[in-house]
């Protein structure tokens, strides 16, 4: 017992979506603990080269795969190239997405379906894909990263909710079907976090901004690195015997009904 139970040393985590934000803090915590980290994303070979500098920049070992996490094919032969070229996968977290702001009844069918494509039916796809060399390893982990709207809705984000919503129930289907072979499948939730995601709602003076700082009783946006020790916990022995369970890294917004904008 003791500090092996959070030890990653000789791991090998596939995070999608690790070439910037949430993706990348949760990476870092992981490579920080131990695990060799396997940086993927769909943009240009730059991006995925400059992110692994980052990676090894702070001392982790880092290798990048470029692949659309929604294309099967794709997710295929990354996964064989990564299983020869690297090592099994013995964490997978699920962090690629996307988010459309669009009020539902203005919503094309065409951008709904991409949300859902993306951000639900990828998780079950790449882990789909990784979960059979962990079923043959009898040990695996898997994180689906979720969403406040995988528990609350809100105006113009309806297809994301829909899909971090099902998300959650996959999360929970995966945990049902995989934990008898020693597979423990968990999420985490997000609060609202300073990325790009929510760069545009975030500015100075935004009343978006200002209604989240009085939303969470922390009264702050979340930092991206405030989400490692979930991810490092989820990832590692200390969870072993905890399956579909979402961890919400939220400063307490899901805690509370809220407060007037006028009190303390
Ligand atoms: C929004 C935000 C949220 C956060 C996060 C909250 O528009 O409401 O982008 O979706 O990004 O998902 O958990």
């Amino acid at each position: 017992m003791g500090v092996s139970l959070f030890n990653l040393e000789g791991k090998i985590a596939l995070v999608t979506g690790s070439t910037h934000g949430l993706g990348m803090a949760m990476a870092t915590g992981l490579g920080k603990a131990g695990a060799t980290i396997i940086v993927n994303g769909n943009s240009s070979k730059q991006k995925i080269d400059d992110a692994v500098a980052h990676y090894k920049s702070e001392g982790i070992n880092a290798l990048g795969y470029q692949f659309n996490v929604a294309n099967e094919a794709e997710v295929i032969q990354a996964i064989k190239k990564i299983e020869t070229e690297v090592g099994t996968i013995d964490i997978l977290i699920n962090n690629a997405g996307i988010i459309k702001r669009t009020p539902l009844e203005e919503m094309e069918v065409a951008d709904f379906k991409q949300v859902i494509d993306i951000d639900l039916v990828s998780p079950f796809i790449v882990s789909k894909h990784v979960v059979k060399n962990m079923i043959a390893k009898k040990e695996g982990k898997i994180i689906n990263i979720c969403s406040m709207m995988s528990e609350l809705g809100r105006n113009t984000v309806g297809a994301y909710a829909a899909a971090k919503g099902g998300l959650k129930m996959l999360t929970q289907n995966m945990a049902t079907e995989w934990a008898k072979h020693n597979i423990q499948v968990n999420g985490i939730g997000p609060g609202y976090f300073a990325t790009s995601q929510t760069a545009p709602i975030r500015v100075d003076g935004h009343p978006f901004n200002d209604f989240i700082v009085n939303r969470t009783p922390a009264a702050k946006w979340g930092d991206p690195n405030d989400l490692q020790g979930a991810a490092i916990f989820l990832s590692s022995e200390a969870s072993s015997f905890v399956n579909g369970q979402v961890i919400y890294v939220d400063g307490g917004i899901l805690a509370t009904i809220g407060k007037p904008s006028n009190e303390d």
